[in-house]
């Protein structure tokens, strides 16, 4: 079975670590190979055997139009006629960066960068410039690109392959980060009122993605909000998942919290590689060269990644748009819940808008301590006997499920009746 996958894993370790350019790909989490792409469309994903797949991963959550969205093609096709790259200003990135403002009220200038990693890097770095402090608080569990400074009790693959903090990332450095559970406005108190005075930014997921999907309490980004002020902190938004995802305006559409500065990524590019970070004028005026904070990117601004994501963002401000995608995302999970129930599996199902994750544990799960109580044997067996069934969820049980504007109702239907049988074939671990 997946015998090209097999024979292209075997091949791809002997010249990339651990086979793939990003490790939560390697399928740790749940064991077993990898399974090679070779192309998608729409909602499906096949993969190099010919073995199709309804797709929930939608490449960790760009793909919110789906695989080979008609206006990115178009978008695309036309651009590359005219070339790739200048490394000169070009009218597509200022009409992102138009866009962006337009759609994040927080957000008065923006700058473009290649990732959602270099996004919060450098937003962390004007943070510390803005406010003359070093430190940087961050919530466990929650995962925001391998930036030093926030590889501190990270989620995402650092949850999903269990790695203590990461060796490389000089004591110093990890000092300076200070991490308390998600969810917790008193232990955020503490912490500040602890380090008074030296804290430059409150960094957080507003919607968690990466111990899984976990939502804010009611109040906390609010609390975060009055709590960074009081402070002198700025309060970092990072959106790279919920910009776009959640709202057209992201999080703090979907929340009404403002941000002193929001990080972007993944849906902007439209699976092209774009991240980006913004924020009112008399932050964003430090950044180089207007100010002395320096950062910069040869590709920054890509006119071929700037038009698939402008192609995207355009799609996105259709009429009924996220009303149709909350609306999938609600009968998948219904649909999960009560296949879970009927087989008597314990599962905690987070959903909040087109991004959710069923959790193989009894316990709610609020913060990365609860997140952890879940049965990952469990999830990986889960995870396989839907692979065996042509539905491709996240390769780990600390990550998010997507549902794009390609999925129909009748992917999600198959996709019930495929978990109902994975349920049964997931027995907990002993
Ligand atoms: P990138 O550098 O991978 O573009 O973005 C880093 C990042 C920042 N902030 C949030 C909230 C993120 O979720 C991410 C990246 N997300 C992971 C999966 N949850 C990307 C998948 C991977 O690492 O391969």
């Amino acid at each position: 079975m997946r015998k090209r996958s097999k024979a292209l894993f075997v091949r791809a370790q002997r010249s990339i670590p651990g086979g793939v350019n990003s490790p939560v790909r390697a399928f740790r989490g749940v064991g077993g190979d990898p399974i090679f792409i070779r192309a998608g469309r729409g909602s499906r994903i096949v993969d190099e055997d010919g073995v199709p797949y309804i797709d929930f991963v939608c490449s960790w959550g760009p793909l919110i139009l789906g695989h080979a969205a008609k206006p990115v093609q178009k978008a695309l096709s036309q651009q590359i006629r005219r070339g790739t790259s200048f490394g000169a200003p070009t009218e597509n990135e200022v009409v992102l960066a138009e866009t962006i403002c337009h759609a994040f009220p927080s957000v008065e200038k923006v700058r473009l960068v290649n990732s959602g990693t270099e996004a919060t890097m450098s937003a962390i770095r004007l943070a510390r410039a803005f406010t003359g402090q070093h430190k940087i608080l961050k919530f466990d569990g929650c995962y925001h690109g391998h930036v030093d400074a926030l590889l501190v009790r990270a989620g995402s693959g650092v949850a999903t392959m269990g790695l203590p903090d990461c060796p490389g990332v000089p004591p110093g450095e990890a000092a300076r980060t200070l991490s308390v559970p998600y969810n917790d406005l008193d232990a955020v108190q503490q912490a500040l009122n602890l380090n008074r005075g030296e804290v430059a930014a409150i960094v957080v997921e507003p919607v968690v993605g990466n111990m899984g999907v976990v939502p804010p309490a009611r109040g906390f980004l609010q609390g975060l909000r009055r709590l960074a002020r009081e402070h002198g902190a700025l309060l970092i938004f990072d959106e790279v998942i919920t910009g776009f995802r959640l709202a057209y305006g992201g999080a703090q559409a979907y929340f009404g919290v403002r941000a002193d500065l929001t990080c972007l990524g993944k849906i902007i590019g439209g699976g092209l590689p774009v991240g980006a970070y913004g924020g009112n004028k008399e932050i964003m005026r430090l950044i180089a060269p207007e100010g002395p904070v320096y950062q910069a990117g040869t590709l920054s601004g890509n006119p071929l990644a700037v038009s698939a994501g402008l192609a995207t963002l355009k799609a996105l401000k259709g009429p009924g748009v996220y009303k149709k995608l909350d609306a999938l995302a609600a009968r998948l999970v219904e649909g999960l819940r009560s296949a879970a129930a009927v087989v008597g599996v314990p599962v905690q199902i987070n959903r909040v808008g087109s991004m959710f994750t069923a959790f193989f544990t009894g316990t709610p799960v609020t913060n990365y301590e609860t997140a952890k109580t879940s049965d990952t044997g469990r999830y990986a067996r889960f995870f396989h006997a839907l692979l065996e069934r042509g539905v491709y969820f996240p390769p780990s049980q600390f990550e998010a499920c997507f549902v794009s504007l390609a999925h129909t109702v009748k992917d999600i239907d198959s996709t019930i009746r495929a978990a109902r049988e994975a349920f049964k074939e997931a027995p907990a671990s002993a």
